[in-house]
């Protein structure tokens, strides 16, 4: 527990219809018992209604709700505050908690409290966070699924599995005589180090599919000059953004955009087409278009299929191998071929959309489960894997301890992912990043 009280306004502050002042720590049921007048001690986990008061003077009218400890928020005596939401008497209630006797929180502060107060786990500070930046229904989902102890959930098995394992090798380190009863020799213990790499790899590349899903698929859609890229771009979009004429290489500067599939965002960019130019405009044009190539997650090949293939369209094809793609004909209207056919001038492009949402269906399944869900977790994964390698790689040439170091190392790499471990400036790092408020 804290010695000192922490305060701030949770609300944005713009003028609005109410606010909410909150106050954590063992001085915010007094504060606020002087501040309304209040006689009795408050009910906790009850609201009422009543008046704040500068000196004798009524303030505001006010609801103010009391959280006792250990079923609050930050684990401590917590105070919220409904006033009329003016900014002037939000910042005047404020004050009045500050003259009182409370320090302003930092950013953060209350769910930083809550964490080292053990109400919640590293991870599960993170998802609030989340929540608050998210922008869609993905980023709210996978964000109200951590608030829920998804990174735990993935976690706990794996923990129980790792320290029984450490346990046994300590077993036989410290008691050789015992070895019959709980024999625990490299051969029994690499088939555990095997499948922790499997299952880790599996988590590391879940993470990284979630997380792209989550964020947006940066789609570069890329062809040579003409095929209809821009066309495609203000189809998808449903707006005229990129200029279209029919002279070839009208497309210079990145175009993007943004449009939500059935089950994904797409973050678009249209290109400059791609091919063999002499205009030094164009040409700083292209090489944007295979810089925004390498960066994308998933390419969208359009080819004309009006006309029939050339070397360029080769070219752009083979380039494309290496990325997640799709290659889809444009001009229907004039000739469809085998595969994905649209008409991207007529707005006709069905086919594509359905066509990326079964690409991405497997990948869209992993906002249903439980995942690490950012970069700080996949690192510390990464980390935790090298580790298990490397133990694996060493076991037959090092004595028994040493393995047991390399399992133990992992571990509290993994621990560190729930913030079991307490590391300073982690926490302040972490926590710096959050509203006023939170
Ligand atoms: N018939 C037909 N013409 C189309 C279709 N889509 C685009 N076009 C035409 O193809 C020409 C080129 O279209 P754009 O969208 O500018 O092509 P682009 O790939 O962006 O071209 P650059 O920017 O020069 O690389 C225009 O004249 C479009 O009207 C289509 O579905 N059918
Ligand atoms: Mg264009």
């Amino acid at each position: 527990m804290f010695e000192d009280t922490i305060c701030a306004i949770s609300t944005a502050l713009v003028k609005g219809a109410i606010a909410i002042v909150r106050m954590s720590g063992k001085d915010a049921l007094p504060i606020i018992k002087k501040l309304a007048h209040l006689r009795k001690d408050l009910e906790p986990n009850t609201i009422i209604y009543g008046h704040i008061y500068d000196n004798d003077e009524r303030l505001d009218e006010v609801l103010i709700s009391y959280f006792a400890a250990f079923k609050s928020y930050t684990a401590e005596d917590m105070v919220e505050i409904n006033c009329h939401g003016g900014i002037y008497v939000t910042r005047k209630i404020l004050g009045l908690l500050l003259a009182n006797g409370a320090r302003l929180a930092e950013p953060g502060e209350f769910t930083r409290r809550a964490y080292l107060n053990g109400r919640i786990n590293l991870a599960g500070a993170e998802a609030v966070n989340d929540m608050i930046n998210a922008k869609n229904r993905f980023q709210a989902k996978s964000a109200m699924r951590g608030i829920d102890g998804s990174i735990e959930r993935l976690l706990q098995p794996l923990f129980t599995e790792i320290k029984n394992v450490l346990a046994m090798i300590e077993v036989n380190i410290d008691y050789p005589e015992y070895t019959d009863e709980v024999e625990m020799t490299d051969t029994e213990i690499m088939p555990y180090l095997t499948a922790w790499e499997k299952r880790f790899m599996t988590m590391i590349d879940e993470a990284e599919r979630f997380m792209t899903i989550r964020n947006g698929l940066k789609t570069v859609i890329v062809g040579k000059p003409n095929v209809g890229k821009s066309s495609l771009l203000n189809a998808l979009i449903a707006e005229d953004k990129a200029i279209v004429t029919d002279i070839a290489g009208t497309t210079r500067d990145l175009v993007e955009g943004e449009v939500q599939l059935k089950n994904i965002t797409l973050n678009l960019i249209d290109t400059a087409g791609i091919h063999e130019s002499d205009d030094k405009i164009e040409q700083i044009g292209i090489a944007k278009s295979k810089k925004a190539i390498d960066e994308a997650d998933f390419l969208i090949v359009l080819l004309d299929g009006s006309k029939d293939l050339d070397k360029e369209d080769a070219e752009i094809l083979a380039v494309a191998k290496n990325k997640r793609h799709l290659v889809v004909y444009n001009k229907k209207d004039i000739k469809a071929h085998e595969g994905i056919n649209i008409a991207a001038a007529k707005g006709d492009i069905e086919d594509l959309k359905e066509a990326i949402d079964k690409l991405f269906a497997e990948d869209v399944d992993l906002l249903d489960a439980d995942v690490l869900n950012n970069e700080r977790q996949i690192a510390l994964m990464k980390q935790a894997l090298g580790v298990i390698k490397e133990t694996k790689n060493n076991i037959y040439d090092y004595p028994l301890d040493v393995t047991y170091n390399g399992i133990m190392e992992a571990y509290s790499l993994l621990a560190e992912i729930l913030g079991l471990e307490y590391k300073e400036d982690l926490i302040d790092h972490m926590f710096k990043n959050f509203c006023l408020g939170k």
